[in-house]
C-alpha cells in the first residue's frame, strides 16, 4: 500500500490548499491506485518531527513511500509513480510525444516556483508593494499557459498528462483567491475540463467551502503599473 504524506489543508493560512500535494494526491487518483493519506497540520508542526525529517530532511512535502522507497520532490514523485504504475499512462509512450509532455512538466516547476512565491507571500501577510509584482509574474506565466493550451485541449497533446495534473493545481488555487480567468480563454476552458474529472472532484480541497472572492488579493492588470 502506497502512504502519502501531504498537508493538512486546513492548517495553510489563506490557501487552504497546497498545491504540490494535491498534485500528488491527484496523480494517484487519476491512476487508480490504492493509497493511504497523512495530513499533516503545518501550524502544528506535524512536518518537521524527527519521523517525518528522517523521510525528507528539508521538512517538505508531498512525500511518498512506496515499501522501502521514499520519494520527495513533486515532480519526481509524480514521474515515480508513473514509472512503477504506467497504466492508464499520464506520459505519452513515443519518443517525440513524451519528449513535449516531459518538457511541459517541467515547464510546470516555473509556474509552482511563481505559485510559490505568492502564495508563500500571502500566506505570511507580506508587504503589499510585493504582493502586485508577485501577482504580475504568475499572470504573466499563465500567459504562457494559455498559449499552450490556445488548439489542444492538454497542454502536451491530445491526452492528460501529468504537466496538466502540476498546472492545473496552480491554476485552481489562483481561482480560488479570485482569480478571473477571463483574460485566458483557453486556460479558462481546460480549468473546465479538469474540474469535470472524477478524480479532480475527489480530491477537491474539502476546506474551500466558500465561493471565491470577486477579485484576487493582487492588482489586476488594468490597475497595475509597474514601479
Ligand atoms: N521542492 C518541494 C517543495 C514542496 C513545498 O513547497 N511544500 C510545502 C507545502 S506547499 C511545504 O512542505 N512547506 C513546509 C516547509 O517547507 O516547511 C517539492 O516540490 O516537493
Amino acid at each position: 500500500m502506497l502512504t502519502l504524506y501531504i498537508a493538512d489543508y486546513a492548517s495553510v493560512p489563506v490557501i487552504r490548499c497546497s498545491p504540490p500535494s494535491w498534485m500528488a494526491h491527484l496523480t494517484l487518483a487519476e491512476k487508480g491506485l490504492a493509497h493511504r493519506v497523512v495530513r499533516l497540520r503545518f501550524d502544528a508542526g506535524e512536518h518537521r518531527t524527527p519521523e517525518m525529517l528522517a523521510l525528507n530532511p528539508r521538512g517538505s512535502v508531498p512525500i511518498l513511500v512506496d515499501g522501502e522507497q521514499v520519494v520527495h520532490e513533486t515532480l519526481a514523485l509524480l514521474e515515480y509513480v508513473e514509472f512503477v504504475h504506467p497504466a492508464p499512462a499520464l506520459l505519452p509512450p513515443g519518443a517525440p510525444a513524451r519528449g513535449l509532455a516531459l518538457t511541459r512538466l517541467h515547464e510546470a516547476g516555473v509556474l509552482k516556483d511563481h505559485g510559490r512565491a505568492l502564495f508563500g507571500h500571502l500566506m505570511r501577510g507580506g508587504e503589499a508593494s510585493e504582493t502586485a509584482a508577485l501577482g504580475a509574474a504568475f499572470e504573466a506565466e499563465l500567459g504562457l499557459w494559455e498559449q499552450a493550451v490556445a488548439d489542444q485541449p492538454w497542454v502536451a497533446g491530445p491526452r492528460l498528462s501529468l504537466a496538466d495534473i502540476a498546472v492545473f493545481t496552480y491554476v485552481a488555487c489562483a481561482v480560488q483567491l479570485g482569480l478571473d480567468l477571463g483574460r485566458w480563454p483557453c486556460m479558462a476552458a481546460f480549468y473546465t475540463r479538469m474540474r469535470r474529472r472524477s478524480a479532480v472532484r475527489a480530491t477537491w480541497p474539502e476546506t474551500w467551502t466558500t465561493p471565491p472572492p470577486a477579485t484576487p488579493p493582487w492588482p489586476q492588470a488594468e490597475s497595475f503599473t509597474r514601479p
